[in-house]
């Protein structure tokens, strides 16, 4: 049947258009906290997009290719009354160049992006400021603990909440991320900020954003029954008074249900 490849040749040309189109299409294409869909907020989100389009740039021209090999062979060589498949072991030379270039284009995109790769996750990298928070990933939420007033983790003034995430515009920040039972990812789409969480390590994590507004934290690992609801709410914050006022709210209400609770447990 010879009309198989047209069928073929059709889903790869429409496969092709679509990410021809992607770019151009705010919704098809990667999350932005502003108009511009071009402009990522945060300061290496333009360098992980680069890295992105690089990449779809190389498997494209390498999906093409083989389509074009492919629904050549299934135009040429359809089945026919009287037509026998030929049994071969394959050849030596093909194998080795096609092992060879892929192998060469990873070992190009591995050093390629090794100065990506230190900015954003290297120790040495990472902007030098008291933690925001630490972060611990649990099924199913994010339990956030920030300093309080003291400006210190695991002291008396701690604040607790789960799944809100609050920081300043403009400020690199820095969180610990945590994870009490099983491997999360601590996902921010619109800042390109992916880390795993892993039980037993505490992982600093750091981002920023140029753009005050609200965005979404979301868990990119699947880990359980309940992971597609593991998400969070993020604000970004246009000052830091704004924020500071925030968290003396939040802090009031926390110290608000610790009376309530102390009382409770009283009349008990
Ligand atoms: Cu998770």
């Amino acid at each position: 049947m010879r009309n198989w490849s047209l069928l073929f040749a059709a889903a790869a040309v429409a496969s092709v258009l679509a990410f021809v189109y992607a770019p151009f299409s705010q919704e098809w294409w990667l999350p932005n906290a502003s108009d511009n869909y071009w402009h990522v907020a945060s300061s290496y989100g333009n360098q992980i997009d680069h890295l992105f389009i690089l990449i779809l740039i190389i498997t494209g021209v390498v999906f093409i290719g083989t389509q074009v090999v492919f629904v050549y062979a299934a135009h040429k060589f359809p089945d026919a009354p009287g037509r026998v498949a030929k049994y071969i072991h394959g050849s030596q030379r093909l194998e080795v160049i096609w092992t060879i270039i892929p192998a060469a284009i990873l070992v190009f995109i591995a050093l390629y992006q090794m100065g990506t790769w230190a900015d954003i996750k290297f120790r040495s990298a990472m902007p030098k400021v008291q933690p925001l928070a630490e972060i611990t990933g649990r099924q199913f939420q994010w339990m956030m603990r920030y300093p309080g007033p003291d400006g210190r983790l695991h002291t008396d003034d701690d604040l607790f909440l789960v799944n809100d995430l609050h920081f300043v515009k403009g400020k690199p920040t820095l969180i610990y991320l945590r994870s009490a039972d099983v491997l999360h990812s601590f996902y921010l789409p619109e800042l390109r900020l992916k880390q795993d969480a892993v039980p037993g390590l505490t992982i600093p994590v750091w981002f920023d954003s140029d753009r005050a507004g609200k965005l979404e934290l979301v868990c990119a690992e699947l880990c359980g029954w309940g992971h597609y609801k593991m998400r969070g709410n993020v604000t970004i914050h246009d000052t830091q008074a704004e924020f500071d006022e925030w968290m003396t709210g939040k802090m009031r209400e926390q110290s608000v249900d610790q009376l309530v609770s102390a009382q409770g447990s009283k009349g008990n």
